[in-house]
């Protein structure tokens, strides 16, 4: 690969559009920056509108372009195992750059790379299986048949918090049925999309089948989102963002899939394993620094375990180990950006002025060897209450609400009681009441006994604030398709166009 660490290390990156890398037409560049050290790496070129109309003139293109429009399903299969082979074979210099640029666990991110290529073997075997169905209508010479088909340029807004595993969520299934995608990464991390789009091109996709413009939000991502040439929007960020991009496409009339924030109800029972479901928690807001939009950052806890669990939980964050994210020991790295570490301090400031008790955690580590990077210790705020500020909004970072429940009904109420609905967990032993929670929680995925488990087939997705549309499986090829309905009148005769027949009988 062309795009490595030490490649991009003090470079200027280009960007990628119709299967060439270029500079930004008016040549501005942005700063990225190191998150152990808070210095700067390399610099991303710094798209504009200009851009995004080259991106989605090129993606148009393409999808014009008998090389992709007339390619036969298998053969856009072939192409995603190709690439799903060159992720594999380059799956540690993809890691490195994306554990480079967000802090991520060097360890997470190899995981991560190892299983993208699955990701895109998923869709590449299911590239060839999408088909339509035969309505019965109840017309005996009348045949209706659905076919799905590609819906276009679909502009593809991404996070910092994990690039190439957000990006492919959109991206395998868009490839699959046949759009041709602009990708618009994150400011803070721009570099593996731009890597990726190697992979891309020698892999043999048609040149503007796949794009890449990076740059802020407020500008390239409000270009992209405002362009006419979309026929879907698909943005994983936060809630205040995804509003505006959902107005830009009410605007323009295009669908959006919307994966924002969460406020995820992590729940657990009297009766659980108290040592599993401990891990569980530690793990669901521990794991990744707590930057993960799935987030078990609201920990309740039924009332005669609450002590015992905050206990775990005290002991739990505080043997976590705090370190570089390529050290291999290193359970939490950095907070991925400066604006995080300050958004987390103010999150604890605010949850002691409302009266929740800081049992662990709370600050920067004291240590010398982290030097200026952006690092936060673990944190448990106890005795917490569903309406303090730390139990309301997202934080994104490694702080634990605790929130004592009495029974079932209590939980309930309090679970729902948030503005957001992306994912919840629960632990006990009773299955009836573990289905009764699955079924009362408004929560697009519900883990019982387990937690943060994604996986390609599993369909995902927010409700209420968390945003709508779902990746993942067979509906992602559904949010991706446009359906079309054939009714063919085999009857040898015409309908009298002035007699309107609505069903029964006779054609
Ligand atoms: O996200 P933004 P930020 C949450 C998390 C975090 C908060 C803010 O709580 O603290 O959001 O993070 C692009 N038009 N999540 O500020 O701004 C931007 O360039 C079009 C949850 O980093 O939403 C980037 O590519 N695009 C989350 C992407 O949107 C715009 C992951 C996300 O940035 C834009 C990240 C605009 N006007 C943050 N403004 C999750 N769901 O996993 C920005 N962008």
């Amino acid at each position: 690969m062309q795009f490595t660490v030490d490649s991009i290390e003090g470079s200027e990156l280009p960007i990628y559009i119709g299967g060439e890398w270029r500079p930004s037409k008016s040549g501005a560049t942005l700063e990225s920056f190191d998150p152990t050290t808070g210095a700067p790496w390399y610099r991303a070129a710094d798209g504009s509108e200009d851009d995004i109309d080259d991106a989605v003139a090129a993606a148009t293109g393409a999808l014009k372009d008998p090389a992709w429009r007339g390619m036969t399903q298998t053969d856009r299969g072939r192409l995603l195992y190709r690439l799903a082979e060159l992720i594999e074979q380059n799956g540690e210099a993809l890691a490195q750059i994306e554990t480079r640029d967000n802090g991520k666990l060097l360890r997470e991110m190899r995981a991560q790379s190892a299983y993208l290529p699955n990701y895109y073997r998923y869709f590449a075997g299911m590239a060839d299986k999408i088909q339509g169905d035969v309505i019965p209508v109840s017309k005996p010479d009348v045949l209706n048949f659905t076919m799905r088909e590609p819906l276009g340029v679909i502009g593809v807004i991404v996070p910092w918090n994990s690039p190439l595993y957000m990006m492919t969520c959109t991206v395998a299934p868009s490839l699959c049925v046949g759009n041709c995608v602009v990708i618009k990464p994150s400011e803070h991390t721009s570099a593996s999309a731009i890597a990726f789009a190697e992979l891309v091109k020698e892999a043999g996709f048609p040149d503007g089948a796949f794009n890449v413009v990076t740059g802020h939000g407020a500008t390239a991502g409000d270009a992209l989102t405002r362009h006419p040439g979309l026929a879907k929007i698909a943005f994983t960020g936060g809630t205040e963002t995804g509003r505006k991009v959902a107005a830009n496409a009410g605007r323009m009339l295009v669908p959006c899939n919307l994966e924002l924030g969460g406020k995820s109800p992590h729940v657990v029972f009297g009766d659980a394993d108290l040592e599993r479901a401990t891990t569980g928690l530690i793990s669901g807001i521990f794991a990744a620094a707590g930057q993960t939009c799935v987030a078990g950052s609201r920990c309740f806890v039924q009332a005669p375990a609450y002590d015992e669990v905050v206990d775990r939980m005290k002991q739990g964050a505080e043997a976590i180990r705090i370190g570089h994210p390529k050290d291999e020991d290193t359970q939490l790295g950095p907070l991925a950006l400066k604006a995080q570490l300050s958004k987390v301090q103010k999150y604890i400031a605010l949850g002691q002025e409302d009266g929740a008790q800081l049992v662990t955690g709370g600050r920067r580590p004291q240590r010398d060897d982290l030097g200026e990077g952006w690092y936060f210790e673990p944190t448990v705020f106890a005795n917490a209450t569903n309406d303090m500020r730390v139990a309301r909004d997202e934080i994104f970072g490694p702080v634990a609400s605790v929130i004592k429940f009495e029974d079932e009904a209590d939980l309930i109420e309090m679970a729902n009681d948030t503005a957001y609905g992306l994912a919840s967990g629960i632990w006990t032993k009773d299955i009836d009441r573990a289905m009764r929670f699955a079924k009362s929680v408004d929560a697009g995925t519900v883990w019982i006994n387990t937690y943060r488990a994604p996986s390609m087939m599993t369909p995902s997705g927010g409700f209420k604030e968390s945003g709508y549309g779902k990746h993942n499986g067979f509906e992602a090829v559904r949010e991706l398709t446009r359906l079309k309905s054939v009714v063919i009148d085999h009857s040898g005769k015409t309908a009298d166009p002035f007699v309107m027949k609505l069903e029964t009988g006779g054609s």
